[in-house]
């Protein structure tokens, strides 16, 4: 793979059952992504160091999930001016993921995060793909194939049910 345009990074590995959802899709547009570990809490040093390489290594957009107090993507977004994409992961023993999505979704003015919904990695993965498009005719020609891939099998259902 060439040079990765996105970064997947995720709070624990029990969050990558639901974050490889955010990597199939940007396989399926053929754009290069990294993957790995990077804990606000655990490895907080990796994780500065993640956000403030992350623009000089050629990254355009960043993806991070996490759960429980999920401060993962808000401090790498206080950290690096790439975009920020936010995944809550409800994670086992949460209050039914409201920590998780509350402590990605409810930043302060200045710091944005683009959340998405619990466990929606394969939307963060779209929206990546979306950032990336924009600059990027050919991903962008993907996307629009896509969304016509949508539209037909809603259509597919619409004949089968009218009646
Ligand atoms: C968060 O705590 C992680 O993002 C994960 O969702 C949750 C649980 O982590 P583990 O205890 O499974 O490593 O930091």
């Amino acid at each position: 793979m060439s040079n990765p345009l996105v970064g997947i990074i995720m709070g624990s590995d029990s969050d990558l059952k639901v974050m490889s959802a955010a990597a199939e899709l940007l396989e399926k547009f053929e754009i290069p992504f990294e993957l790995t570990i990077v804990s606000a809490h655990r490895t907080p040093h990796r994780m500065i160091e993640y956000a403030e390489q992350a623009a000089e290594r050629g990254l355009k957009v960043i993806i991070a999930g996490a759960g429980g107090a999920a401060h993962l993507p808000g401090m790498v977004a206080s950290i690096t001016t790439l975009p920020v994409i936010g995944v809550p992961v409800k994670s086992s023993n949460s209050i039914d993921g409201w920590d998780s999505v509350l402590s990605i979704l409810q930043m302060p003015a200045g710091i944005p995060v683009a959340t998405v919904a619990l466990n929606g990695a394969a939307n963060a993965g779209i929206l990546a793909a979306n950032i990336v498009g924009a600059f990027d005719q050919a991903v962008a020609v993907k996307l629009k194939a896509y969304k016509e891939e949508l539209r037909d099998k809603v259509l597919t259902n619409v004949d089968k049910i009218d009646r």
